[in-house]
């Protein structure tokens, strides 16, 4: 990793929003070329899906898929992402879970069915027991299709509900209040905090959404899909290496040594302050 890396570190209105909304937005995080070689490559992963049988109307929902092309493990080490990543989460970090969503129009008319309201995680939200629960992880979702405008599969959030354990969602109609669609252009990052509220929506339009979700947490959290990367690691520089879950043993992931976390060895050299204990 090159220094201009810290050209793009976490702001401090970046953290403030963060803090508060538990999300915020970097848009032209991808340029209009990465963006369209991204696209090529899901829609090829997408018309494959459906040649096998994936219903047309359904939303695509496609784990595991760094290995898929090497594009999408450029994005896992990416200079304009990761250093705001470890600027929330610091260096003993790794891409615990990645995937890709394709949500095509669902050809229905738009109705206000309640979403999939949910915090990240799973069972750790019942077996934590510290309130509010801890933050653990974040996700960077790119957008590679336009949903500026609602009504388009946009991903919906709650501000500010990572701190609250529980929210009221409705039974069926309508939608948690502070509900808001994320509005973001293709090429957006939205970085947020695991324990947002947040669902996915119906695409009421008739642009395909097409989004790449990138969770990044600490070391010794387990991985949450097959996270197959272990063939990368041989062709990997050490910090990408890291960040695809390699480490010198298993007591590494709680206690590591300097060879675990090569990325703390980069802050070291170039961002001291990003580098302590
Ligand atoms: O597809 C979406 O907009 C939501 C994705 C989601 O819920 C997740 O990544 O946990």
């Amino acid at each position: 990793m090159d220094p201009s890396y810290l050209d793009y570190r976490l702001t401090a209105d970046e953290k403030e929003i963060f803090e508060r909304d538990g999300y915020f937005m970097v848009e032209d995080a991808l340029t209009a070329d990465q963006v369209e070689a991204l696209t090529r490559t899901t829609d090829a992963i997408y018309a494959r899906k459906l040649e096998e049988g994936h219903p047309p109307r359904q939303s695509m929902f496609h784990p595991n898929f760094i290995p898929d092309d090497p594009q999408f493990a450029d994005l896992v080490d990416y200079k304009k992402t990761l250093p705001k990543v470890w600027g929330i989460l610091g260096w003993n970090i790794y891409l615990y879970h990645a995937h890709l969503i394709v949500t095509p129009p669902i050809g229905e008319p738009e109705s206000n069915k309640t979403f999939g309201w949910h915090q990240d995680s799973g069972r750790v939200n019942k077996e934590m027991e510290s309130h509010p629960r801890p933050r653990l992880s974040l996700k960077i979702a790119y957008f590679l299709s336009d949903t500026s405008q609602p009504g388009r599969g946009n991903f919906w959030v709650v501000p500010g509900s990572h701190l609250q354990d529980t929210i009221h969602v409705p039974n069926g109609d309508g939608q948690p209040e502070g509900a808001v669609p994320v509005l973001a252009k293709p090429g957006t990052a939205v970085f947020f905090d695991r324990r947002l509220w947040h669902a996915a929506s119906p695409n009421w339009s008739d642009i395909t959404r097409k989004v790449l979700f990138y969770g990044y947490g600490y070391r010794w959290i387990r991985t949450k899909d097959d996270m197959t990367v272990a063939s990368l690691w041989e062709q990997s520089d050490p910090i990408r290496r890291q960040l695809l879950g390699w480490g010198i043993n298993a007591n590494g992931f709680y206690s590591p040594k300097d060879d675990d976390v090569p990325l703390r060895g980069w802050l070291r050299e170039h961002s001291p302050a990003d580098a302590t204990d």
